[in-house]
């Protein structure tokens, strides 16, 4: 017997990338429905490359009552609305906005890395996906901080236009095909050209100068991780289409050398070790597109601290940054706590 499950924002990035995941991974399920605005209702969408279609319904109009999960993918204003409608009818959301993540009645989960706090869900009945950036991070934090306790991140991002939506996707390869022509370049998703480009801003500023999205690596770190974490980011956004690639500099309380630091990271869940000093012998965005993994490069040590390592993280932001990461913590409902399938 599997579940029934509700993809919410089935139509966008994210949510087409969960029927996706839930196809290549063979979830369990018994019944399916895709569900989106009333824009698209009626619309036919694919379940992966499984060959069966689903039909969009209008999420104004669906019912939860005995559904068991619902992935949703639906941005902050819809989810706000919907996400407390499916859990109060008996549905557990786990939820891709940031409506929800700093809830302290909602556990945050990264599968690979805090498993045990999904024990709180029941509580509200939903369970929050982190912000992409913060997901590959953690992933690759995690048996580091095991073995030698993080004090301290410094970390740079470098990351792709499909963390905007597919308008972000659309514009750089709109403003790319004008500069090539010699049309007028427009901004519109993003607020200076992207193409040939980089912008140092994501999301809206704060008070203290940084930005939220900055703001949101912080907070989930500690969430996820480790309170004690002291963490600075600066988010920049690349014209790449997808995969965010993240320069990392950590400092331990304890030594721990690059070796050493290879040798955890080739055995930690949800990582790749790639990592040869050598021409090419690291990950780069493209190359992480449609793969499940966090892949972590250029691992060295960092001799202007005590113990300071640094390394280079690279993920498919639509996958372990959402749509992966969200079916994970599907698998881990069921194993723990639902036990279908
Ligand atoms: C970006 N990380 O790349 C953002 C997208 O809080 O879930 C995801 C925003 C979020 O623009």
């Amino acid at each position: 017997m599997g579940y029934r499950v509700v993809v919410v924002g089935a139509t966008g990035n994210v949510g087409r990338e969960m029927l996706n995941i839930l196809a290549e991974r063979e979830f369990p399920i018994d019944e399916l429905a895709a569900v989106a605005s009333s824009r698209s209702q009626g619309t036919e969408i694919d379940f992966g490359e499984t060959g069966k279609k689903l039909k969009v319904q209008n999420i104004e109009h669906f019912d939860f009552t005995g559904w068991d999960i619902a992935l949703f993918a639906a941005g902050s204003a819809p989810t706000k609305i919907y996400a407390p409608k499916a859990a109060s009818q008996g549905c557990v959301v786990i939820d891709n906005s940031s409506l929800y993540r700093m809830d302290p009645d909602v556990p945050l989960i990264v599968p690979e890395v805090n498993p045990d706090a999904i024990d709180g869900y029941t509580k509200r009945n939903i369970i929050a996906n982190p912000n992409c950036s913060t997901a590959q991070m953690v992933v690759a934090l995690k048996p580091l901080h095991d073995k030698a306790k993080i004090k301290r991140v410094v970390v740079a991002t470098y990351q792709s236009v499909s963390g905007a939506g597919k308008e972000g996707m659309d514009e750089l390869f709109e403003q790319s095909r004008a500069i090539f022509v010699g049309d007028p370049v427009e901004a519109k998703k993003f607020t200076k050209q992207i193409a040939f480009n980089v912008i140092p801003h994501i999301d809206v500023f704060l008070d203290d100068g940084y930005t939220k999205e900055e703001w949101k690596m912080v907070a989930e770190t500690k969430k996820i991780l480790d309170p004690k974490i002291k963490l600075t980011a600066t988010c920049v956004r690349v014209p790449v289409f997808i995969g965010h690639s993240e320069a990392l500099n950590i400092e331990f309380e304890n030594e721990i050398s690059a070796q050493e630091a290879q040798d955890i990271l080739r055995e930690a869940p949800g990582v790749m070790l790639v990592d040869k000093r050598e021409n090419g012998g690291y990950i780069t965005p493209v190359e992480c597109v449609g793969d499940f993994a966090t892949f972590i490069s250029r691992v060295r040590e960092d001799s202007t601290v005590d113990n300071g390592l640094s390394l280079w993280c690279v993920s498919d932001n639509l996958r372990k940054g959402a749509a992966l990461n969200a079916v994970q913590i599907a698998e881990l409902l069921g194993r723990r706590h639902l036990k279908k399938g």
